[in-house]
């Protein structure tokens, strides 16, 4: 009978020799610990044997039972420890390995440069208004002293779309709508795309503009001019300098075309000045007294300084680009030269 121990331990021997994996090893535990295992059975025979057998019987059994746990716990954890080692192995990182490039894009010039007037007019008190693309007649023209027949309507080639709508040909349109409501003082920035039927190297159907208005009491050109110089220093460089040239808006009275001084060549004269050493960059004048009062201002209590300038315009000046069409082609090859 004693052999029976030996022969158990033997099976578990064999049994556990060739496993590949934990639920063979766990099979395999079963079939000698189980419920209905081998130790199971051998504890049955205990009924079989004489009484004064069994206590050493039972004995060599627990033995036995602790000596198989022991070998299967023994077993378990070297598999443990193997798998664990071949996860490890599989995971593993080689720290020497180039990594992989991240692709960052970059602001639009027309982002990066309305972001940086934004910037500038807004340290100086200035609150961003945007108003509606589609525009009515009115608030495009006729607030704006720009009546149907009025020659300046030339100017500008306007996109109509049905209904008695256009396509705003500039923001202007939005800051009547905002006066008409809002009594001075009023110090607005009115950044947004704007349409006219116009396309060439440094023209295209839709741009976009930058309007700024002053309304207020003793409103002056010099105030206009005391602000355009700080705009040209933040924008084209320190040593900038402005002057004003006398023009004509239907919406400003007197109107000004405003010159900065080249900063390719400092005011010597360049190629990019033409040699006369001043660069166009904007308009502007005071507030024709005509559209104060189509908002319900009274223009002699209170005058107005307004300018308007194109940001595709002083982009192309700022990064020498020469042709409009490459701010809205988005190659990334020319994008990507705008980095910080
Ligand atoms: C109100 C009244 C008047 C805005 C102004 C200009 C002069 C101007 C052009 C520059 C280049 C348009 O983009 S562009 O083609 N703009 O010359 N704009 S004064 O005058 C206003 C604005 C709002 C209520």
């Amino acid at each position: 009978m004693d052999n029976i121990f030996e022969e158990v331990m033997e099976e578990v021997k064999n049994a556990v020799r060739e496993f590949r994996d934990s639920r063979e090893l766990y099979e395999a535990k079963m079939r000698f610990l189980g419920r209905t295992g081998r130790l199971t059975a051998l504890y049955k025979k205990i009924r079989e044997i004489p009484a004064e057998e069994r206590p050493s019987f039972g004995q060599k059994i627990n033995a036995l039972k602790e000596q198989i746990e022991a070998r299967f716990a023994a077993l378990e954890e070297e598999l443990r420890q193997k798998e664990l080692a071949e996860k490890l192995a599989g995971e593993s990182v080689d720290v020497t390995m180039p990594g992989r490039r991240a692709f960052v894009g970059t602001l639009h010039p027309v982002t990066r440069v309305r972001n940086m007037l934004i910037d500038v007019f807004a340290g100086m008190g200035f609150e961003v208004f945007e108003g509606p693309e589609i525009e009515t007649d009115y608030y495009n023209f006729t607030a704006l002293n720009t009546p149907a027949d009025h020659p300046a309507r030339d100017m500008q080639d306007t996109f109509y779309v049905s209904g008695g709508f256009l396509l705003r040909t500039q923001t202007s349109a939005g800051q009547i709508r905002l006066m008409e409501h809002k009594k001075p003082p009023i110090k607005m920035l009115s950044p947004g795309r704007v349409f006219r039927s116009d396309d060439d190297a440094t023209h295209s159907p839709m741009f976009h503009q930058m309007e700024g208005l002053v309304v207020d009491r003793h409103i002056t050109l010099c105030d206009l001019q005391g602000m355009l110089d700080e705009f040209a220093r933040r924008i084209f460089g320190s040593g900038s300098k402005t002057r004003l040239r006398p023009s004509y808006f239907p919406f400003t009275e007197p109107s000004v075309e405003v010159d900065v001084s080249c900063h390719a060549c400092g005011g010597k004269g360049c190629p990019l000045c033409k040699g006369t050493g001043w660069i166009e960059v904007l308009g502007a004048g005071m507030v024709n007294r005509r559209v104060l009062e189509n908002c319900g201002i009274d223009p002699d209590e209170y005058t107005g300084f307004a300018f308007g300038m194109g940001i595709e315009r002083i982009a192309m000046l700022k990064y020498g680009i020469n042709n409009i069409k490459l701010l809205t082609e988005n190659d990334v090859r020319f994008l990507g030269q705008f980095r910080d």
